[in-house]
């Protein structure tokens, strides 16, 4: 008889958000029922980013070739767009959405009258899908609204500071599919178990620390920053004597590298520089889900004017420069940016 410990009181993501829910009162369990069918999303999309990768599945669509490109006008491959029918009519048949806005539709979808319920969901459904074909880690990030009271449902809704989200997520497609979820209460860890398809309670409570040893940006775009995030980044390659420089780490998959920052520490940035006036980031489905995510696990995250989740985003595509990770490393950032814009 092996020896090895059997867990027989299993703690599944839907047992853990009930176990949250029942502490608050109002609680009605309508969420519970709406993050089943993010669950249920991205069991699917783990599913086919490993089948892509064994069987290569992944036909992307050229342009030019009778191809689709999405919204952004990246070329969609095909897991992009299959990922994105299965999260919109996984959402959409909960009938606990009202609005959806994904990255890979230009325009938000407004749910049927006989489907819609009282919440607004913003997701990117596979985000850094250029990378699948690398075998680097993608991912899904997803954030939640609660629908305005006096509102049947309408891109209003989406058009919010990103603190008045009641959930944030992301699911990390790697070698095993990780979500990292926060209801408001802080930030938990669960891997999915493939031999009974559930997602397991395996990082409880996850804290940021409150500085770190890397830094992840992409330098080859050093040449268009400005004089703050040259001064900050050296600042991290040529420390004081005695002070030892920071690591670089970088994919290039903001999942995966905001999933590092979170549980090792250090500073994401994805900055506005001459050749991106905003930075490259979409503020409703990947800077707002990871800025509360980190901000939740005792974090901060900044676009350079102040903080991300006070932005109200002017179009459901809009983009925002974004500085997130460790609160001492982000607030070194902050100090310099302010010595700057006094000068
Ligand atoms: P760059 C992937 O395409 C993505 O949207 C994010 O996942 C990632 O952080 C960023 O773009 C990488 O952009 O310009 O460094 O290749």
């Amino acid at each position: 008889m092996s020896d090895e410990k059997v867990t027989t009181d299993i703690i599944t993501l839907t047992r853990h958000v009930l176990d949250e829910q029942r502490k608050h009162k109002e609680a009605s369990g309508e969420l519970t029922l709406l993050l089943n069918a993010v669950q249920l999303g991205c069991k699917f999309v783990a599913t086919n980013v490993r089948k892509a990768r064994l069987l290569n599945l992944q036909v992307s669509f050229k342009i030019g070739l009778a191809g689709a490109s999405n919204v952004q006008g990246e070329e969609q491959k095909k897991l992009d767009v299959i990922s994105n029918e299965i999260f919109i009519n996984a959402l959409r048949s909960s009938g606990r959405v009202a609005v959806m806005v994904s990255e890979e539709d230009e325009q938000a979808i407004i749910v049927e009258e006989g489907l819609r319920g009282r919440y607004c969901v913003v997701f990117d459904p596979l985000d850094g899908s250029s990378n699948i074909d690398a075998g680097v880690n993608v991912g899904t990030i997803f954030g939640i609204y609660r629908i305005r009271p006096d509102s049947t449902g309408s891109i209003e809704d989406a058009l919010r500071p990103g603190k008045e989200m009641v959930v944030a997520g992301y699911c990390m497609y790697g070698s095993s599919a990780n979500m990292v979820l926060s209801l408001g209460n802080g930030v938990n860890g669960y891997t999915l178990d493939n031999a009974i398809g559930e997602f397991i309670l395996t990082h409880p409570n996850i804290k940021i620390p409150s500085r770190g040893k890397i830094y992840s940006v992409n330098e080859g775009n050093s040449m268009y920053w400005d004089e703050v995030c040259t001064e900050y980044f050296n600042s991290m390659k040529f420390p004081p004597p005695g002070k030892s420089p920071y690591s670089a780490r970088y994919i290039g998959s903001m999942v995966a590298d905001v999933h590092r920052t979170l549980l090792y520490g250090g500073i994401f940035a994805y900055p506005a520089d001459k050749k991106s006036k905003n930075g490259k980031l979409r503020l409703l489905y990947e800077c707002f889900p990871m800025a509360y995510l980190v901000e939740q696990a005792g974090g901060k995250a900044v676009n350079g004017t102040g903080r991300i989740l006070d932005i109200v985003p002017d179009n459901i595509h809009a983009r925002a420069p974004i500085f997130l990770g460790s609160k001492d490393d982000v607030e070194d950032w902050e100090k310099i940016n302010k010595k700057y814009s006094q000068k």
